[in-house]
């Protein structure tokens, strides 16, 4: 009997050992043929190491860890994605697309940093793809997840755990004990023709262009479907605060992630000044068709963390970086036709069918005027050669037409006087650009368009209610509003056309997920005019609860700030129209509900504080000075009154400083008000 045992503690002990060294072989490969790109062995011999280690693992499933190579299977798919706070928002860049933009961006970092040595600058390509943030604790991958609107996201851990190029555990040495890594995820060039024809050959819908591709293969519910999808990543940046040592330079940030297994870039580079900047984009230009991926212009940082501290972000976008966009691909083609789009606020579009043109991947066949005084402006004709402009995921437009190409057959693009969707007259307010059918929700296609937004993934989120089936609901009049969704039932869904019973049972699912949503979702999705995502979370941060916003008037809502006049009276117009809260009520009576929230701009530091800026700041423009205050809860008022608390002062302060002078009122200049803002 205990030589059997003996015998079993032996096994297991050699299994141990060969289970490790497996493991370690495996992320060297890794390694190598990730992070170095310098593959050591065959990928038949580095499969063999792989099939051992299962092997093995099968045997002693005792042995498995979460990090170990083969761990990287799909697992049970999710129900949803959980939300996920960034410890550090997830920021975005400032673009530029001139060498003036540039010029300009690296005089105000020598203004801030209050230097006049040339600046060293981290060069990187951008990816065009979807940014992650990747949470290793004590080394290991705990959690990932999207970037959301910036400061929270979802989920998406399963999925991250399946693309190889993501180590499950850092290597080397000194690894913080938490460490968040940022990077972009995405799908080469040659990945992404392979998997539509993948696509195509099974019938299925084929992707845009890789960067959609990407950022729909993160968000599957099956990380083996995920799993399946060629996806790539390269890191750039961290996400939590420093847990030891952290490199105090980004180029020496870039080669500790390189040490920690974690791959980045091949062609980053650090630089001087703008000139060695502007080398640096002109070969990326020239070498960008050769590269195996998409980029959409380059990236250029302050090498030096300390300087990066000090520059600091002004809404979410950092001071310290900034994006050099490639010029967006101009082509030449003819307008055949112009139609009119009715948009969810009853908003005519011009719209022109093009004859179809292949620009970067992508074959275009529409293009937007805008509205008529564009068209004017641009004496744009039907029949017309026009230059066509596709930039990044804006909509194509037509840029100008082509003077030295005549047609010998143009006609004039004339506004309809009555709506092409449901004829009631088209309006257009003197000094307003934009026509609007007057139809209102009368009109299909706005009904359509406001379900459409209500449905959409930043507002309820309901997977799998598309376009088309919205279009068929409403032409069915099976659905009038967007409450009419919660009362459809499985056989009417599976009733329209290519809807299959478990697709129709798929939207049940979705709708009744998405009546566990927020306030701010919510209220985006009620489609008010000009309450964008943005405004949505403020109105709702700032009134906690829907019944408070019912009564609010359009003073009480000029003082959140952002909201300016006539958001102000979009918001009253809404709520006091009656068929709006009958639609609110049955949304209610369905069972949509969300958490009142805290009223955060009461708990701000400086809410109930007035300030006022006068003169010129040398640090930050007057809008950022006034952005940073309002985030922190205070007013900024124009001018200068007995109710206000502090003057800031600037270079040539006129008659404020003189008025805040003789009402006593508290007065700042520009050092001091630096040093008041530290402390928040
Ligand atoms: N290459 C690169 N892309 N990218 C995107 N670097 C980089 N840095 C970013 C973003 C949003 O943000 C940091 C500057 C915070």
């Amino acid at each position: 009997m205990s030589v059997l045992l003996d015998e079993n503690k032996k096994n297991l002990e050699q299994a141990t050992k060969k289970i490790e060294s497996l493991r370690q072989e495996i992320n060297d490969h890794d390694y190598h043929y990730h992070v170095l790109d310098a593959p050591v062995i065959s990928d038949a011999e580095y499969d063999k190491k792989i099939q051992a280690l299962r092997h093995l693992e099968k045997q002693y499933p005792e042995l498995v860890t979460p990090d170990s190579p083969t761990q990287r299977v799909g697992a049970k798919p999710l129900k949803e994605f959980k939300q996920v706070t960034h410890e550090i928002p997830m920021g975005s860049l400032d673009n530029a697309f001139s060498e003036e933009e540039m010029l300009a961006f690296d005089k105000r970092v020598h203004t801030l940093l209050g230097s006049n040595q040339e600046i060293d600058y981290v060069c990187e390509p951008k990816m065009d793809g979807v940014a992650v943030s990747i949470r290793y604790e004590n080394g290991r991958l705990v959690r990932a997840a999207t970037r959301g609107d910036g400061e929270t996201g979802e989920d998406i851990t399963q999925n991250i755990r399946t693309i190889k190029m993501i180590p499950l555990s850092l290597r080397g040495k000194q690894i913080p004990k938490v460490l968040e890594v940022r990077g972009e995820v995405y799908i080469s060039k040659k990945g992404f023709d392979e998997l539509n024809a993948r696509a195509s050959a099974q019938g299925e819908k084929i992707f845009i262009n890789p960067r959609n591709a990407a950022a729909g293969s993160l968000r599957q519910l099956d990380s083996n479907i995920t799993r399946s999808r060629p996806l790539s990543i390269y890191f750039y940046g961290i996400g939590s605060k420093p847990t030891g040592e952290i490199p105090d330079t980004q180029s020496d940030l870039l080669k500790a992630f390189k040490n920690w297994g974690l791959p980045v870039s091949p062609y980053v580079k650090q630089t001087k000044g703008m000139r060695g900047c502007f080398d640096y984009f002109k070969q990326m230009s020239e070498k960008r068709n050769q590269l195996p991926y998409e980029i959409d212009g380059v990236v250029f940082k302050v090498n030096s963390q300390e300087d990066q501290r000090q520059l600091g972000s002004v809404s979410k976008r950092p001071r310290w970086a900034i994006a050099y966009k490639f010029p967006a691909e101009e082509v030449e083609t003819v307008i055949e036709s112009v139609e009119f789009q009715v948009g969810r606020t009853g908003a005519l579009t011009p719209v022109a069918r093009l004859q179809p043109v292949f620009v970067h991947g992508v074959t275009i066949s529409n293009a937007t005027l805008h509205n008529m005084d564009e068209i004017k402006r641009k004496k744009v004709h039907i029949g017309d050669y026009v230059i066509v402009r596709r930039a990044g995921d804006v909509i194509p437009e037509v840029v100008r037409v082509v003077e030295t190409r005549k047609s010998a057959h143009i006609k004039a693009i004339h506004l309809p006087s009555h709506c092409p969707v449901c004829h009631s007259k088209v309006e257009q307010i003197e000094g307003e650009a934009v026509a609007r059918c007057s139809g209102g929700l009368f009109c299909p296609a706005q009904r359509k368009e406001a379900i459409k937004h209500f449905a959409s993934r930043r507002a309820m989120d309901i997977e799998g209610l598309g376009d088309k089936i919205i279009d068929q609901l409403v032409d069915t009049e099976l659905v009038h509003n967007v409450a009419d969704l919660y009362s459809l039932k499985k056989d009417q869904l599976s009733s329209l056309e290519r809807l299959a019973e478990k697709s129709a049972q798929n939207i049940l699912d979705a709708l009744q997920q998405s009546k566990d949503t927020t306030l701010g979702r919510f209220l985006f999705a009620l489609g008010i005019r000009e309450v964008g995502e943005a405004t949505a979370k403020q109105l709702a941060n700032h009134f906690g609860e829907l019944p408070a916003l019912f009564t609010a008037t359009e003073e009480s809502l000029q003082a959140i700030p952002d909201i300016g006049p006539v958001v102000a009276g979009h918001i009253v117009a809404f709520f006091s129209e009656k068929h709006n809260h009958k639609v609110i009520d049955q949304l209610i009576s369905a069972g949509v509900r969300w958490p009142n929230i805290e009223r955060k701009s009461q708990d701000l530091p400086l809410t109930g504080q007035t300030f006022v800026l006068t003169g010129t700041l040398q640090k930050m423009t007057r809008s950022d000075a006034k952005e940073k205050l309002e985030s922190l809860g205070a007013k900024v008022a124009g001018s200068v009154s007995a109710k206000t608390h502090y003057v800031v002062v600037g270079e040539d302060a006129g008659s404020k400083l003189q008025k805040a002078t003789e009402l006593g009122v508290k007065i700042m200049n520009e050092e001091q008000f630096f040093q008041f803002l530290k402390q928040f």
